[in-house]
Parts: C-alpha cells; sequence; structure tokens
C-alpha cells in the first residue's frame, strides 16, 4: 500500500496492457495488491469497475476504478508524487511522449497481435510488413527523443519506455518461436540495445512475464486455435 493508499490491480499475468501498469508502479517504486483475473469467468469487481470494456487492466485506487492501461499509467504520475517522473514536465515534450505512445499500440501492437492471431498466410504476412515498418520508425522516434541517452525519456524510462517495454517479454517469446528477430541489431541497433538495457533494470524484471512461461503460454493458445479452427472445416 502507498502512504496509507489502497492500490488494487486487476489483471492477467500474461497481458503486457497489465504488465504497463505494473511497470509505471515498479518504477514508482509502489506496492500493491496483485488481483489474478479468469478472463473467461470475470470477477463482479471487474465487471462493475470496467462496464463499458470489461478488460483488464482495471487500477482501483482507494475503492476507485480506473481503466485502460496508458490512462492508468498516466494516472499513476500525477497522483503519486513520489520516485521518478514518467510523463516530462514540458506540455510540449509531454505531447511528443503521448504521440510516440499513441502509436506503438496503433501501428506495431494493432498489426502485431494480427500476425499472432491470422488465420491465412496473406493476413499473417501483411502483420508482420505493418509490425516491421512500424519498428523501423520507432528507431528514429528513439533516435530523436533520447537526444543519445539511454530511453526514449532520456536518462531515465518514461512513458514510451513503459508502453514499448510492456511487450519485451512477448517480443522475445515471438522472436524465440518464430526464429526471426524483431529488434534487429544491424536494421534497428538503437531499439536492440534499449531493449537489452531496459531489460535489465530490476524495476522492469519485477514488473514483466517470465519469456519462458509467456512461450509457453502462447504455444498452447495457438495449439486451441488451430484445433478450434480444425474442427470448424470439419463441420
Ligand atoms: N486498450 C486496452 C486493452 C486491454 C486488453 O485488451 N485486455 C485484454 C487482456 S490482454 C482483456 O482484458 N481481454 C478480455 C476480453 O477481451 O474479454 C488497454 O490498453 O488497457
Amino acid at each position: 500500500m502507498a502512504g496509507g493508499d489502497d492500490l488494487k490491480l486487476l489483471g492477467a499475468w500474461a497481458s503486457p496492457f497489465v504488465a504497463r501498469v505494473k511497470l509505471a508502479l515498479s518504477f514508482k517504486g509502489l506496492s500493491f495488491e496483485d488481483v489474478e483475473e479468469d478472463l473467461s469467468n470475470k470477477s463482479e469487481l471487474l465487471l462493475s469497475s470496467n462496464p463499458v470494456h470489461k478488460k483488464v487492466p482495471v487500477l482501483v485506487h482507494n475503492g476507485k476504478p480506473i481503466c485502460e492501461s496508458m490512462i492508468i499509467v498516466q494516472y499513476i504520475d500525477e497522483a503519486f508524487l513520489v520516485g521518478p517522473s514518467l510523463l516530462p514536465s514540458d506540455p510540449y515534450k509531454r505531447a511528443i511522449a503521448r504521440f510516440w505512445a499513441a502509436y506503438i499500440d496503433d501501428k506495431l501492437v494493432t498489426p502485431w497481435v494480427q500476425s499472432l492471431r491470422a488465420k491465412t498466410e496473406e493476413e499473417k504476412s501483411e502483420g508482420v510488413k505493418q509490425t516491421f515498418a512500424a519498428v523501423e520508425t520507432l528507431e528514429g522516434a528513439l533516435r530523436e527523443c533520447s537526444k543519445g541517452e539511454g530511453y526514449f525519456g532520456g536518462e531515465t524510462v518514461g512513458l514510451v519506455d513503459i508502453s514499448l517495454g510492456s511487450l519485451l517479454s512477448w517480443l522475445i517469446a515471438t522472436e524465440v518461436m518464430s526464429g526471426t528477430k524483431i529488434f534487429d541489431p544491424v536494421k534497428t541497433p538503437l531499439l536492440a540495445a534499449w531493449m537489452g538495457r531496459f531489460s535489465e533494470l530490476d524495476a522492469a524484471k519485477a514488473a514483466l512475464p517470465e519469456v519462458d512461461r509467456v512461450v509457453e503460454f502462447a504455444k498452447k493458445r495457438q495449439a486451441q486455435a488451430d484445433a478450434a479452427a480444425a474442427a470448424s472445416e470439419t463441420k
């Protein structure tokens, strides 16, 4: 509990969106109650806390729910003036950070999820193509935002680092399963170095799911999807 505050996180261990909130809490040094949801049988608390989307993460702060991962991260930064600031104080720099955080969701997460859930080879290769295009753009963004320091936030981790960092266990798991580097040290050297640097931070290690566990989870989910597809073909 943070200085008398009651913080409860409704989450699911494998969710990269939940990882964003865990990362923000971890970098701020805030403790919280980690409530694992069964997404196939959602709790009353989740349904009443996020009646619009019914999704995790939800952060419940002193009984008040906050939804949507990046909104929660920004809330944590504003509500708890402890630890490092995740957003810059300069309004222009804040706007730039929010721009790139939104870009990661629209242009990286969306096609990448499409490639992971694709039903046809065409859909998969389109998703992969768009994912790699976004990664190349993010290499340029990292160059611009970091100004030669280690992170999108400059010397320290900021909003964009959390947005992208939350995907790391899944990105590495995808690399392990496909044999293809997403942050290629030759094509995107800055991002590859950033990934190594971010993964080594204690706060990140504490918040991110283990890669082996994600690989196992992803394989199981793929097998279930394949079995469902095969069953619908025989109908
Ligand atoms: N835009 C949301 C996405 C959250 C999301 O997709 N959560 C998934 C878990 S990774 C979920 O709760 N899925 C349950 C469902 O769709 O019923 C955010 O950033 O918080």
